[in-house]
This record gives structure tokens, sequence and C-alpha cells, in this order.
């Protein structure tokens, strides 16, 4: 049973901050809270975006142009609001998103060095007014984060850039986190994971109870 609104919060970060990791513990807390949620990521969430999800990881011949790759990530996106985000809000349903729109200003326009105002308007056109009510920032330094990728094996598409590209993705993520201190939650993932559970749990309570006195 939901209490009030439902909430729609999105979980971001580079390579390797713990996501996964995180994402199971918030996962656990909705449960021991007795919160309807619905649990999805991004790019996919569908069947049709997560086979966008593969054009865009999967390593092939033909290079993706970052424009071609911009795109791919807002059909997805728009896919996915319709059958799935929205839907679970219009239920009462918190929404727990593994990646949204800031990985695109962070990936697409940091990483690539596409225009903050292209993404500003498909981000308009596909979304409207809908944005996450807030977002977890998980954060750690490049050289931790792509330590324990590496260690998980195989890289994908993304994971295989060089390590400038996701220092600038880390400033992006920094940076519009900075800009919007309202809406995010920078979470330290540099650190055991015995002290990372109890600081999210924390600011999952700090957010039911602001939502309650809204
Ligand atoms: N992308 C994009 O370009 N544009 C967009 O708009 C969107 C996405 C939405 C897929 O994302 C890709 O899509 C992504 C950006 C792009 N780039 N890539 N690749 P993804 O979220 O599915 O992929 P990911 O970034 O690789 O996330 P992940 O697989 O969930 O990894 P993670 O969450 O960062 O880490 P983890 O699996 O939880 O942890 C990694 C390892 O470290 C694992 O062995 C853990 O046990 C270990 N770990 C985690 N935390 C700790 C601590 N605290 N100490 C020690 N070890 C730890």
């Amino acid at each position: 049973m939901n209490p009030a609104r439902p909430l729609f919060i999105s979980v971001e970060g580079g390579e390797g901050v713990g996501k996964s990791t995180s994402i199971a513990t918030l996962e656990a807390w909705l449960q021991r809270q007795r919160i309807d949620y619905c649990l999805t990521r991004e790019p996919g969430g569908t069947p049709l975006a997560e086979k966008i999800r593969d054009l865009l990881l999967g390593i092939e011949d033909e290079p993706l142009a970052p424009a071609a790759e911009l795109l791919l990530v807002f059909a997805a996106r728009a896919q996915h609001l319709e059958q799935v985000i929205k839907p679970a809000l219009a239920r009462g349903e918190w929404v727990l998103c593994d990646r949204f729109t800031d990985a695109t200003y962070a990936y697409q326009g940091g990483g690539r060095g596409l225009p903050q105002a292209h993404i500003a308007t498909l981000e308009q056109q596909v979304q409207a007014e809908l944005r996450p009510d807030y977002t977890l920032l998980l954060d750690a330094p490049v050289e931790v984060g792509l330590a324990r990728a590496n260690r998980r094996g195989e890289l994908d598409r993304f994971e295989s850039e060089q390590r400038e590209f996701f220092e600038r993705i880390r400033n992006c993520y920094l940076e519009r986190a900075a800009a919007e201190p309202a809406r995010f939650r920078i979470i330290n993932t540099d650190r055991p994971l015995a002290e990372i559970g109890p600081e999210l749990e924390a600011v999952m309570e700090d957010l039911l109870d602001r939502q309650k006195d809204d």
C-alpha cells in the first residue's frame, strides 16, 4: 500500500559505482516498508526497448554515430515511458529506475560531446514535464569504478571507452547534482558496502518523510 503520491526515483552513476548492488538494498527497503513499486532500467524496461539496449551496448563492426546513439536512447525511453513508467505511477506505484535521462546528459552529452541543448529538446519532446522526483547519484573516483567493472570480465561498448570519457561523465553528473540539489542525493560509494547500505536506507527514510509532508 502506498501512503501518498508515488515517487519516481532514478539511480545514476558511472561505471562500476555499485548501482546493481545499491539497487538490491533499495528494493529490500521498499519491501520492508510495504511500498508498491516498479523496478525497471534504462536503456530497456520493455521487450522492444531491451532490443534497443542490445543495439546500444553490443560491439559491431559498424561504428554507431553519436547522433544515432542519442536517438536510440530516446526511442527506448519513449517506449519505456508509455509502457512501464507512466502506467506504474498511474497505479500508485513508486518507480525505481536504474538510470534515466541524467545518464543521457552524462554519457551522450559529457562523454560523446553532443550539445546539451539537443538533449534538452529531445527530453522535452519525449517526456514533456515528467522528471524523476529524486535521483540518487552513486559516486566514486573513475579509477575505482573501472577497476570494479574490469573485474566483472567482458566489457560492453561503453565500458570499452578510454578513461577520459568516464572522467567527463563523472564531471557532468556532479555538475548536474550541484545545479539541482533538491533533486539529487550524492552517495559516496568509494567505501565498504557495509557503510553504503545504511546511508541509502537513511536517504530513503528522508524521502518518505518528505513525501508524507507534501
Ligand atoms: N547509457 C547511455 O549511454 N545513455 C543513457 O541515457 C542511458 C544509459 C540510460 C548500460 O547501463 C549503459 O547504457 C551504461 C550507460 C549507457 N554504460 N555502460 N556500460 P548499465 O547501468 O546497465 O551498465 P553499468 O553502468 O555497467 O551498470 P552495472 O552493470 O549495474 O554496474 P554497476 O552498478 O556500476 O556496478 P555493480 O555491478 O553493482 O558493481 C560492480 C562490481 O563492484 C561488482 O562486482 C560489485 O560486487 C563490486 N562492488 C560494488 N560496490 C562495491 C563496494 N562498495 N566495494 C567493493 N566492491 C564493490
